[in-house]
């Protein structure tokens, strides 16, 4: 299914002179809004290719209908997700869940979507049908040689699939980690896995990165081998220039300050990206911003801040990736509602009077320096994100025009109720 420009334009002509009415009013207190819409058009974030259909945990699943039964399928979803935004110009790979029977036929379909492909991701947490080893108790920690060298030639064949598909970063997230005090020796599996992770790291072609994305807890509830951001930055510190630290929000203990970490991942130079979601307990996998927008606004504070401080472009130097898992909303929508959630935080933060806010600091001004905060994250930006998207093609109201156009309805119709897509 393609959603044709000339219904976006029909869409965009009805909320044209609200948009405008929404526009003039919020550019009247920004000085540098052309600087900011720019910035904003050429912000892509990478949709998961495993979060296009519906999400279950293991207590059940009930699916929406019209899910995409195939890669073809869901690079046609992500289209569907660009056209309307105009910010979804790349997606994200898990393999063997997406694996590109035909690459170069994957990535002409991609290229006609004007998508491109973001970092792939390898899977040793699953065991795949008649694998000669298994995974259950780890994979690049394990004690068994053999376990270690499969988990090793499948992240290495994940980085060919992902050459073939101009992609240029290798997420490596692991589940491995223990259950029960006594059943790991954690210098032992530090040190397995980062001999393991060297071997996978010397498969990295020269313009490549490594992603080592650290999570605290399951599906071990001991321990995790890569379970903080320190034990990241220890990883990637060893094995090398290429090598960096994912930040999944959803991978830290309750009230950890996520901010703080972003600000020295980037100030060491090691901070590869992020999978964005939100959480309200554990790795909840839900819309961005839909609990927490005023942590997801501090964090965009800090990388623009500390992108700026480095003359980091914000659009290329850093991984944005959304990771989410849509147990109730249309999945679709619930995307479309997380990458809003991410441009109104960036924009937001590129309001923040820094001069004013330094000057703040300085003089231990705590109540200025919050003024200067919340006077940025109080200002409704939508009608920039609106105009940005407008300017690029888009909608100015994407899910307003995914419903009006009734997307799901028709993908329905062209599916089915009952299909189901492969991922979480
Ligand atoms: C682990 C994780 C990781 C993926 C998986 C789908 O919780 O965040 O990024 O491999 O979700
Ligand atoms: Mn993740």
């Amino acid at each position: 299914m393609q959603v044709e420009k000339y219904k976006i334009d029909g869409f965009n002509n009805e909320a044209l002179a609200d948009h405008k009415r929404r526009l003039d009013f919020v550019a009247a207190d920004v000085a540098n809004v052309d600087d900011i819409l720019k910035k904003l058009e050429v912000f892509q974030i990478a949709i998961p290719s495993w979060a296009l259909g519906t999400g279950g945990t293991r207590f059940g699943r009930f699916s929406g209908g019209g899910e995409p039964r195939s890669l073809e399928e869901k690079i046609e979803d992500v289209g569907v997700l660009h056209a309307l935004n105009k910010s979804s110009g790349a997606i994200s790979l898990h393999i063997p869940w997406d694996i590109p029977k035909d690459a170069q036929a994957i990535k002409a379909l991609a290229a006609q979507h004007g998508l491109a492909f973001d970092a792939v991701n390898s899977n040793t947490f699953q065991d795949q049908p008649c694998a000669p080893e298994s995974y259950k108790f780890g994979s690049l920690q394990h004690v068994d040689k053999a376990v270690r060298d499969l988990a090793i030639a499948h992240n290495i064949e994940v980085i060919k699939q992902g050459v073939a598909l101009g992609s240029k970063a290798l997420t490596v997230w692991l589940a491995d980690g223990s259950s029960f005090p006594g059943q790991l020796n954690f210098r032992g599996a530090f040190e397995r896995t980062l001999d393991s992770l060297k071997q996978i790291y010397a498969a990295l072609p020269d313009d490549w990165k490594m992603y080592l994305e650290y999570k605290c807890y399951e599906p071990n509830f001991y321990s995790t081998t890569v379970a903080d951001w320190g034990q990241s930055l220890l990883y990637v510190s060893k094995l090398g220039p290429k090598a960096y630290t994912l930040v999944d929000l959803g991978h830290h203990l309750p009230n950890a300050n996520i901010e703080q970490i972003v600000s020295l991942l980037l100030m060491e130079g090691r901070l590869a990206g992020f999978h964005f979601n939100d959480s309200k307990y554990g790795d909840d996998d839900l819309t961005v911003g839909s609990i927490n927008p005023y942590q997801l606004f501090l964090i965009f504070n800090e990388l623009v801040e500390g992108m700026d401080a480095r003359g980091m472009n914000h659009a290329t130097d850093l991984g944005w990736m959304i990771d989410a898992s849509h147990n109730l909303k249309d999945p679709i929508e619930d995307l479309l509602q997380s990458i809003q959630a991410i441009q109104i935080a960036y924009t937001q933060a590129l309001l923040v009077d820094k001069a004013a806010l330094q000057a703040a600091q300085k003089v231990n001004d705590v109540a200025l320096a919050q003024e200067i905060l919340q006077k940025a994250y109080r200002t409704d930006v939508r009608a920039l994100v609106s105009e940005a998207s407008l300017r690029a093609g888009g909608a100015i109201d994407p899910i307003g025009a995914y419903r009006k156009l009734k997307v799901r309805e028709n993908l329905i119709k062209e599916r089915g109720e009952k299909t189901v897509a492969t991922g979480l």
